[in-house]
């Protein structure tokens, strides 16, 4: 009411005389701190332009030179929106609310700062479409910490000093606020260790005492100076986890994705979430009910049985019936099961799911990966789209408005969000640096600042004009680099750079997932048999416009057929156009750069890494065309052919090499054994160019040595690989039973599924019978003896049906590769009639008494063999049916 009256007073004309160089700023008696703070910052934009200014609340000298701040609530506008009227000279600027106001202000800031005067005519009524516009910075490192596993990363000064550099946050808030965002997400696997203290659980902290103070400090900080910027502060967490000194107390693990649900966790995990919730009533919580859960079930259960009643304990203990949102990822659990049990129990949920997954790829999303979004969208809460890790645009610099204002636009058509969610362009696992070797490290915030301004523009409103666009940023990069017009050429570098990383993964890569990164290149092998990889289920159909993935289009020319869609011949040549296009725009720009020139020629840099990048794709992909002709034709002229392309794209890696080794620490930030492609990423290796060098020339060197092979000796298309030997363990099994592996042994003891044909390297195996219906009930747990380290191989059975194992996912389980079970062994080793083929990986571990836990699922166990027993991946091609498994060895 008071507030209302105030408004009244303040909402007066007031006049600008040119003359003068004084401005006053009236604003209402005790305005919100948000207004407060935009008052600031337009008061210190008007005095860097020269201005002296005074703030007041009622003009009382009749000043000339006036800005009048006020809310005032319109039905007419959305939340957050404003109006700045400026008329003869007068400027006022209305909010509808508080941080309507508060964007007023910055809008005027912004003016000021371009035209480093207040502007004469400026009239403009605006409001975002997106409701919740916001990034996230990952409270996590490139390297696990000893001891522990994915995502375990307490807050502590010495793992994240960063995090308690209060002039750091500063920076990084006014970048959010000054691009009109709103939220701001902190991703953690399990923070409440150390943010919250539990009577029931004291042992459970995983900080110091002195930590702890620093952590709530920091807390309280961020959370004031956030919501003086309108900002929300969102804390993520993974699900199951438990704090180490927890796990410890009780002898179990901090995370286990076979775990069934038991009530001491849950009881930990409610308190610890109504603690929080107590505790910080001002942060939000996005819940990921994965990756350490077993089944969509259990996901349902813990969020609707453990996460909502903590939340409403925790409202309980602030006697408060408010419900705040809870923010809830539709990764790695079935969103829409866990809306709808949800629901009826809490109203306030929130949904978000991957924008293209784990990379960007498309403007042009599909598939049932959309529909995911739209079955949540649907439901009429807020949906967010999540522009999550870019694992193909790691680690160059990356700022398409054009790409990005289609993708903006996708979210509301296609897929129906209404809300943004942006990771860090590069280097989320090192923020808040960058991969540049440079010394000081640069910041990603600011390196980064396009990504973050066109993010933010768009999410804010996506419906602008073209050529005005190109105007915009065209002074934008004018602005950063005092190149006046030729920021036109900046921004059409940027523009054509940044079709290259997406058009090539969407119908090349095996995943959009950071299991994959791109821009290291890619082997032939997992060009032309990418089925031993494992092509993430989904990511191509949902990844991309229709088109033809390399091994249907070679099929399709060898037959004859019209082609459909976008293809590779044509993707290659596109991607080769766009780096030279890139290169001709910076080079045109380079003499006319006057300022951040150290920042522009890094920037050029990039654009050739990223022409280098397309040429040496493109040559790989011609060979690997014709090893693929090859596999129709059986010419070994196809094969001779592809000699020539290899080699020149040895020529262009090669220049990459030289571009980037003093350019980049790295391409990428997750340097863990969770990359396995182009090639594994343990313990910080090959994540240079300089480092893959000689892995292409090797795949070069046998390419030659084996077409000379096949000329001398003629046509050998099937590599002959050593027969496993079994080792002997001692297995302390009541459910299983040994058999050998023949063909028509049944493979499960309940039902009558039996082997049909299998890859011969596997004839002496012992493997073990369990019942489907147990195993895909309970899980499959084998605890054994072994006088040596032993690899234990397991079949995953190639199919959807929901009774059978999936094959462990690093695209949603960041530790599927803890027992080097990560990548496919042997693709397609046996094949089961009557329910598809079969893969085997292998789970190793050390000699002793250890045991081997399978989630839920049906699974087949095909016995033991020596760790030492290497096993070269390659596709047997039993139930697989392509050519390409046949021509696999070539590269080896
Ligand atoms: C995958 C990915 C992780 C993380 C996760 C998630 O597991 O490998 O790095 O991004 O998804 O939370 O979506």
């Amino acid at each position: 009411m008071k507030h209302k009256l105030i408004l009244a007073i303040f909402s007066m004309i007031l006049f600008i005389s040119c003359s003068t160089e004084k401005v006053t700023i009236i604003v209402e008696d005790n305005p919100s701190t948000r207004v407060s703070f935009g008052v600031e910052k337009l008061k210190s934009a008007l005095e860097e332009a020269k201005y002296t200014v005074s703030i007041k609340t009622v003009n009382e000298n009749n000043d000339a030179l006036v800005i009048t701040i006020s809310e005032n609530k319109t039905d007419s506008l959305a939340k957050e929106g404003y109006t700045i009227a400026s008329e003869n000279g007068l400027i006022s600027i209305k909010g509808n609310d508080a941080s309507g106001t508060l964007y007023g202000c910055i809008e005027l800031v912004k003016q000021i700062k371009e035209e480093k005067k207040l502007p004469a005519n400026f009239n403009i009524t605006d409001q975002p479409e997106m409701v919740l516009r916001g990034a996230c910075v990952g409270i996590q490192k490139p390297y696990y910490l000893p001891g522990r596993n994915v995502y375990e990363y307490p807050y502590t000064p010495e793992t994240f000093p960063w995090f308690y550099d209060k002039a750091l946050w500063i920076e990084y808030l006014d970048m959010l606020v000054e691009n009109k965002m709103n939220s701001l997400y902190l991703w953690n696997g399990h923070p409440f260790a150390s943010l919250v203290k539990l009577e029931d659980y004291p042992f459970a902290v995983e900080v110091d005492d002195e930590t702890f103070k620093k952590n709530e400090d920091m807390f309280a900080f961020l959370t004031e100076e956030a919501d003086k910027r309108g900002i929300w502060v969102i804390q993520m967490f993974y699900n199951i986890f438990v704090s180490k000194p927890f796990a410890e107390h009780y002898g179990i693990k901090t995370q286990d994705r076979s775990r069934p649900i038991t009530p001491l966790i849950s009881d930990y995990t409610r308190k610890s979430v109504a603690a929080f919730i107590e505790k910080y009533p001002n942060v939000g919580l996005l819940v990921c009910l994965g990756e350490a859960m077993d089944t969509y079930e259990d996901d349902v259960e813990w969020f609707t049985k453990t996460i909502i009643p903590g939340v409403q304990d925790g409202l309980a203990k602030l006697n408060t019936t408010i419900q705040p949102p809870i923010v809830v990822r539709a990764h790695d659990t079935d969103a829409k099961m866990v809306m709808d049990a949800s629901l009826p129990l809490y109203k306030n949920l929130y949904t978000m799911h991957k924008y293209n997954g784990e990379s960007l790829t498309t403007y042009e999303p599909r598939g049932s990966w959309s529909k995911i979004h739209t079955d949540l969208s649907s439901l009429g809460s807020v949906h967010i789209s999540n522009v999550h890790i870019l694992a193909n645009l790691e680690p160059f610099r990356y700022g398409s408005p054009d790409f990005i204002q289609k993708c903006v636009q996708a979210m509301h058509k296609v897929h129906g969000a209404n809300a943004l969610h942006l990771y860090p362009q590069a280097s989320y696992w090192d923020w808040p640096y960058t991969a540049d070797k440079t010394e000081p490290r640069l910041k990603e915030m600011e390196r980064d600042w396009i990504w973050y301004q066109a993010w933010g523009r768009y999410a804010w409103n996506v419906n602008r004009d073209r050529n005005d666009e190109i105007k915009y940023w065209t002074k934008q990069l004018d602005n950063m680099y005092g190149c006046g017009e030729e920021g036109k050429n900046i921004l059409e570098a940027y523009e054509q750079s940044g079709e290259i990383a997406p058009k090539l993964l969407r119908k090349f890569g095996i995943t959009e997932g950071n299991r994959q990164t791109l821009l290291l290149g890619m082997f032939l092998s997992q060009l032309v048999n990418p089925a031993k990889w494992k092509v993430y289920p989904g990511f191509h159909e949902s990844c991309g416009p229709e088109g033809e993935m390399l091994i249907d289009y070679m099929n399709k020319e060898w037959n004859k057929q019209p082609h459909v869609g976008e293809t590779p011949p044509q993707l290659i040549s596109e991607a080769v156009a766009h780096g030279n296009a890139a290169v001709a725009a910076i080079d045109k720009a380079a003499p006319k750069v006057n300022k951040n020139k150290d920042e522009f020629n890094r920037l050029k840099n990039d654009m050739y890494c990223y022409q280098a990048f397309a040429n040496f794709f493109s040559e790989k992909v011609k060979a690997a065309m014709l090893i693929l002709q090859y596999t129709h034709s059986n010419k070994i002229a196809d094969l001779e052919n592809a000699i020539p392309h290899i080699e020149k794209s040895l020529e262009y890696y090669q220049q990459l090499v030289n571009l980037t080794k003093d350019a980049y620490l790295y391409a990428n930030s997750m340097q863990t054994a969770q990359r396995r492609i182009p090639i594994g990423g343990d313990d910080a290796k090959n994540k240079t160019w300089e480092e893959l060098l000689p892995h292409y020339q090797a795949e070069l060197a046998n390419f030659k040595k084996n077409v000379e092979f096949i000329k001398k000796n003629g046509n050998s298309d099937n590599q002959t690989f050593d027969v496993l030997k079994p080792v002997e363990v001692k297995i302390d099994n009541k459910e299983g039973v040994s058999y050998l592996i023949k063909k028509g042994e049944r493979v499960f003891s309940d039902k009558d599924f039996v082997i049909g044909d299998f890859s011969p390297e596997l004839k002496n195996m012992k493997a073990i019978r369990f019942s489907q219906d147990k195993q895909a009930e309970h899980g499959t747990t084998l605890s054994f003896e072994s006088l040596k380290p032993v690899s234990i191989l397991v079949g995953y059975l190639n199919t959807e049906r929901k009774e059978y194992a999936k094959a462990p996912t690093l695209e949603t389980d960041a530790s599927a590769n803890q027992y080097g079970q990560g990548d496919v062994k042997i693709a397609n080793a046996l094949d089961i009639p009557g329910r598809g083929s079969v893969n085997i990986h292998s789970y190793t571990f050390p000699a002793g008494k250890n045991t081997l836990n399978l989630g839920k699922g049906a699974l087949m166990i095909l016995g033991f063999i020596d760790a030492n027993q290497k096993i070269t991946p390659h596709n047997a091609g039993f139930g697989g049916e392509d050519a390409s498994s046949k021509i696999d060895w070539l590269f080896y």
